[in-house]
């Protein structure tokens, strides 16, 4: 699946993982577990989990030299092929590490933009994460740069080895200017298609949520798709966008969306900008969290703060508590950030009921009432309501169709309809 791990696939690479804990031992446990399960979604095997208490990770070395040597016994003991440290190193930890261990040293980053690479599909998406690993590896270079240019540094000229580095870094450079260009253009055509979309005036929802909360799981629920769901991290990257009709009859679209995870690199949070603003331009966001996980209220933390960094706030909120069938029955679950809350499984289908309300809601809250009469050449208007706001009563008379409904604000601005809030 990736190169990586799986060079040789009859054997999976094993590998110890590494955190230093500032403060709060138990979280950085936490943060490994969800480590343990991206490497086994890259292909690879946890043989070993450690954390080390440091009031902050040592900067040549991540974690202290003691426990760098005991780790290079653990490798031996375990026959690993190498470690995995749960935070982004720089090059000179990296190879610092590699020395003192004697083994392959891989960061929470790399393997990120591995499972990233490993999933892409679209052409966008793997430009996307190309971009992401360019960035990367020329931060990288330049802090190998640094340190060669220390080595050399008295004798007054640069090595051969630096040169080298320079033209890489200008090749990469270069790569990096091409594909933000591509990308670009890309975005200007998601742009287009999507005021066709909003010209239609259909509102739209977007799925947000921790990676692997079962978000393309709800999309398939309640549009009838078949998007990829797997009990595997960043299962999808790409936006999709299906429609559904809802119990009243009103027309809505979903777009599922790539997942958040705690300490999302940069890089890929920038690469994948375009992609994740996407939630931006909908009318309501449906928060999907995995009730049955135990860091779940930190998932919910994440989820917001990945919004806020993405400048979206003030949109309403819907969160959906997911996985309804393995949790208690009667376990109670709230998000007093959200406009509604609601406990449903993807998987069942229990609670879609709910779920479809708490919609119906918010989106007349979104709407404006009106109470109109339509003249009879304008009978168009009344197809519109019908497919994207949600009509109360129609009668006709003479003059016209009057008729009472909730229109999005768009439309009744776009044919002049009179509204009361
Ligand atoms: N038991 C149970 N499992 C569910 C439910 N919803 C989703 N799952 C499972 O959870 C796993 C993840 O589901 P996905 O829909 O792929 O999750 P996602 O949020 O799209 O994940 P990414 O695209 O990887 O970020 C899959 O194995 C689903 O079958 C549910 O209501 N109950
Ligand atoms: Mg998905």
């Amino acid at each position: 699946m990736n190169d990586l791990f799986k060079e040789n696939t009859d054997h999976k690479e094993k590998y110890i993982l590494v955190a230093v804990a500032s403060g709060n031992e138990e979280a950085a446990w936490d943060s490994l577990d969800e480590l343990a399960d991206l490497l086994d979604t890259a292909g690879g095997e946890t043989v070993m989990q450690t954390v080390q208490n440091l009031a902050h990770p040592d900067r040549s070395t991540y974690i202290g030299k003691g426990k760098a040597a005991e780790l290079r016994e653990s490798i031996e003991i375990h026959e690993a092929d190498g470690i995995i440290c749960d935070d982004e190193l720089t090059a000179s930890q990296m190879r610092n590490l590699s020395e003192l261990t004697g083994a392959k040293v891989i960061d929470r980053t790399t393997l990120i933009l591995d499972i990233f690479a490993a999933h892409a599909r679209t052409r966008e998406g793997k430009l996307q994460v190309e971009i992401a690993q360019q960035k990367y590896r020329y931060a990288r270079l330049r802090g190998m740069g640094e340190a060669l240019s220390r080595l050399g540094a008295g004798i007054g000229t640069r090595g051969p080895g630096e040169t080298k580095l320079e033209t890489d870094r200008r090749v990469i450079q270069k790569r990096i200017k091409i594909l933000s260009d591509d990308i670009e253009a890309m975005k200007k055509a998601r742009d287009t298609a999507r005021k066709k979309r909003s010209a239609n005036a259909v509102p739209t929802a977007a799925i947000v949520g921790y990676t692997n909360a079962g978000k393309s799981t709800l999309l398939n629920r309640l549009t009838g798709s078949d998007v990829l769901s797997e009990d595997k991290l960043f299962a999808t990257l790409d936006p999709t966008t299906r429609a559904a009709v809802l119990p009243d009859g009103q027309q809505l679209l979903f777009t599922d969306t790539v997942g958040f995870i705690n300490k999302l690199p940069h890089n890929l949070v920038d690469a994948f900008r375009s992609t994740l603003e996407e939630a931006g331009y909908a009318d309501i966001i449906v928060h999907v969290i995995d009730a049955s996980d135990p860091q779940a209220e930190m998932h919910r933390r994440v989820v917001y703060d990945t919004l806020i960094d993405l400048g979206i706030t003030d949109k309403p909120v819907i969160t959906v508590w997911n996985k309804a069938d393995l949790v208690d029955e009667d376990a109670l679950f709230r998000d007093f950030s959200a406009d509604a809350s609601v406990k449903i499984s993807a998987k069942t289908g229990a609670g879609l009921d709910g779920f479809y309300d708490e919609l119906a809601r918010i989106l007349r809250d979104s709407r404006v009432y009106v109470d109109t009469m339509i003249p009879y050449k304008n009978t168009a208007v009344v197809a519109e309501i019908r497919k994207t706001g949600q009509l109360l009563s129609e009668e006709y008379e003479e003059e016209g169709i009057h008729i009472k409904a909730y229109v999005p604000r768009a439309l009744a601005a776009k044919r002049e309809l009179e509204w009361k809030n």
